[in-house]
């Protein structure tokens, strides 16, 4: 019998974690490898030893905290989401997987049970593009899609390389090669994560069980036109940078709403303005396209709409827009007999609960291309999150923990596959 979780606790690690913090003033604020992040590393990886846990980091600074099973040679089943963030972010998005990991193996621990497969909580690095402008780095390396090269090409703002900054931390490049995880040596991943939208809080239901992850698309676009004097140009003279990236920016946000797939989202997040004057028209301006969509197909349909359209923009506007291919992920499914499993503990416990896809990626996406992986939502207030108003209360947080504990368990015991 596993007891409930214990909703202090978890308060007590997230609002720890919380401390280490680049904009106090402003959010969370927890930038890769940053000092601020470093600290918060440090931390987590103490409670993980003080729960009795190993705990080792891979070349790319993924986290493996390890609660040995009866029989370590069996495929482990693992746990866990990270802890870096996005600018001026909340204080759960990632961090209630990891403090929930961390509080389901202190509940098994308690439980005296010593489960056949070992259990792992992982802190991946990286899952938020803030410092390299690319997603789930640490999670990406371990699915074989991110090469050391790569991390030679990653560039944050101040000219820094990812690979510098990983062999400035002493982590062994020549080690990047062992990184990737093969396929079968993990049973089955579960993560746990707040649902960044408000479809559990609007239907009262305390646990969300994801049967789908959405994976993004994302480009830098640039659009040079002709800069020029706000008033001695007339309208019909202009080669306006930024009217063009306004109708590039509609055309996307109306073939996201047209979309025939079950979810597609489309955000144009980031955007620079050149000069930036009040009395000039802007030559360039240079943003970020966001694309997300359940369904592989739809997003490259989508996609070919949209270059289309943008080509009919040049033309009429006389300007000349460039798109840099980012990434382009595939969405994937999570494994139903995960799924049932979950579903079963939240049956067992008299856990309410929804089947939902989920809009926003996680590690979880990459952690699907080498082992089997389900995730938990619990309610996020207002549907609110990359917002310091993201919230999710301890008890929802410790309800959705019951549900990981009872399913890590299930999972740990399951050795007649
Ligand atoms: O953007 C996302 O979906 C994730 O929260 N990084
Ligand atoms: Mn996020
Ligand atoms: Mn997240």
């Amino acid at each position: 019998m596993i007891n409930h979780a214990n909703a202090q606790n978890i308060k007590n690690w997230l609002e720890a974690i919380n401390q280490f913090n680049s904009t106090l003033e402003f959010g969370t604020t927890r930038v890769l490898f940053t000092p601020s992040e470093i600290a918060a590393r440090e931390y987590v990886k103490n409670e993980m030893l003080k729960l009795g846990m190993n705990v080792r980091e891979d070349a790319i600074g993924n986290i493996f905290a390890t609660y040995e099973g009866q029989d370590t040679s069996l495929p482990a089943v693992w746990t866990g989401s990270h802890i870096d963030t996005v600018l001026n972010a909340g204080m759960f998005d990632g961090m209630a997987g990891v403090v929930g990991g961390m509080e389901a193996v202190r509940l098994i621990k308690e439980s005296g049970q010593r489960p056949k497969r070992s259990i792992e909580v992982i802190v991946y690095t990286s899952e938020e593009p803030t410092r390299f402008g690319l997603s789930c780095l640490g999670s990406r390396a371990m699915a074989g899609k991110l090469s050391l090269e790569d991390a030679k090409n990653l560039k944050d703002n101040d000219g820094n390389t990812f690979a510098e900054v990983l062999k400035s931390l002493e982590y062994n490049p020549v080690e990047f090669k062992n990184i990737p995880i093969s396929k079968g040596s993990v049973f089955g991943a579960v993560e746990l994560h707040i649902e960044q939208n408000g479809l559990l809080e609007e239907n009262g239901l305390p646990v969300g069980i994801v049967k789908a992850i959405c994976a993004p698309t994302n480009y830098s676009v640039e659009v040079y036109g002709c800069q020029s004097h706000a008033g001695g140009t007339s309208m019909d003279a202009r080669r306006d940078a930024f009217t063009a990236s306004c109708e590039v920016s509609l055309s996307l946000e109306r073939l996201a709403k047209e979309s025939e797939s079950e979810y597609t989202t489309a955000t144009i997040g980031r955007v620079e303005v050149v000069p930036n004057a009040v009395n000039v028209i802007p030559g360039t301006v240079k943003f970020s396209i966001d694309i997300r969509d359940i369904d592989f197909e739809s997003k490259n349909i989508l996609l070919n709409k949209l270059l289309k359209e943008i080509s009919e923009i040049e033309q009429k506007r006389g300007v000349n827009i460039t798109l840099i291919p980012e990434n382009h992920d595939r969405p994937i499914r999570c494994d139903e007999k995960i799924v049932e499993v979950i579903r079963q503990s939240c049956e067992n416990q008299g856990i309410a609960y929804q089947v939902m896809i989920s809009g926003a990626y996680h590690d979880s996406l990459f952690v699907g291309e080498f082992a089997p992986v389900a995730m938990i939502f619990v309610p996020s207030k207002n549907g609110i999150s990359h917002s310091p108003e993201e919230w999710t209360d301890y008890e929802d947080i410790a309800v959705g923990v019951d549900a990981l504990a009872e399913t890590l368990l299930t999972l740990a015991n399951t050795t007649d596959e």
